[in-house]
């Protein structure tokens, strides 16, 4: 149908783009990553969402060369950036499924040229379900090649703790509802201790999502979270954006 015809053409004609995300360092706040978000610039209805097209780029086999698309964009930004800037690259559960895809996409990284260990790829815990043992392998190639790996979404899905261990995963990503009923509710605050429990003794560390008020990152950074990323330090926005982002920063 059309949507497709339109998604194939938006791919081939560069109209599929990188959002960054600042991602800051406690507790000096100093942006240290970027989560890549994608965004569909359509020509008629203005900057998409990836509610809007992931899902049907995975149906339509796609979601591999619009990782690899975004992966040769982000290489061009990171040029400008300061060098020890990482980013964070999102991974649908789909792409878990077959060795070839991770090989595609180390392929791209090596091609142009980022250094794999300013690379971490973030997975949400339902992509590790379907084939676990296939999910575990692929991972294991991103580590080899030095890529960080980090479990989104935290607290939200099926995963279990002997996945959690097995994986070795380098961080864990609290999903934003739990920080969205702080500073009012204790209870998401006892969750989050327990997060934060569970992964320093698994040796991982906690990024938080989700911040938007001042009083969040308080009771966030008194836990011990590393790093954090919310509205508060800033949304997604284009690269130029970013770029001048960094120039203030230095
Ligand atoms: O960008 P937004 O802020 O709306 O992100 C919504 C969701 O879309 C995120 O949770 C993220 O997991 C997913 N997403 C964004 N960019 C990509 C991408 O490049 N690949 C995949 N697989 N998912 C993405
Ligand atoms: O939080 P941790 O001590 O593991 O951070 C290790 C390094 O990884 C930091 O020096 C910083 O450069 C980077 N970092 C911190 N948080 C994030 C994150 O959420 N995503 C990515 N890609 N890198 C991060
Ligand atoms: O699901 P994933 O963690 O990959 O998500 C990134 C998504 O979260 C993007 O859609 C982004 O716009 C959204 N997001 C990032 N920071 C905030 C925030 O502080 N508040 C809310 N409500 N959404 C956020
Ligand atoms: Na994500
Ligand atoms: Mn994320």
């Amino acid at each position: 149908n059309q949507r497709r015809r339109e998604l194939r053409s938006a791919l081939k004609q560069g109209e599929i783009v990188p959002y960054y995300q600042p991602i800051v360092q406690f507790p000096d706040r100093r942006i240290v990553a970027m989560e890549v978000l994608a965004r569909w610039n359509h020509p008629k209805r203005g900057v998409l969402e990836p509610g809007e097209f992931i899902e049907l780029a995975e149906d339509m086999n796609l979601i591999t060369p619009l990782t690899l698309e975004l992966i040769r964009q982000v290489a061009v930004d990171m040029r400008t950036w300061p060098q020890d800037i990482r980013v964070s690259i999102n991974i649908s559960p789909r792409q878990l499924q077959d060795a070839a895809l991770a090989e595609s996409v180390i392929e791209a990284v090596e091609q142009v040229g980022i250094d794999p260990t300013r690379i971490e790829i973030e997975l949400t815990e339902d992509s590790i379900l379907d084939d676990y043992e296939m999910a575990k392998s692929v991972l294991s190639i991103f580590r080899m090649k030095g890529m960080t790996l980090a479990l989104d979404d935290f607290g939200t899905g099926y995963s279990s703790l002997r996945h959690l261990q097995e994986l070795r995963f380098d961080r864990i990503k609290i999903d934003r509802s739990f920080v969205k009923k702080l500073p009012a509710s204790g209870e998401s605050l006892k969750l989050i201790e327990a997060i934060m429990r569970l992964a320093s003794s698994f040796g991982m560390a906690i990024t938080s999502e989700g911040i938007e008020r001042h009083e969040q990152v308080m009771l966030i950074e008194q836990q011990g979270v590393s790093s954090g990323q919310g509205f508060l330090f800033g949304r997604p926005m284009p690269s130029g954006a970013a770029n001048a982002l960094f120039h203030r920063q230095m």
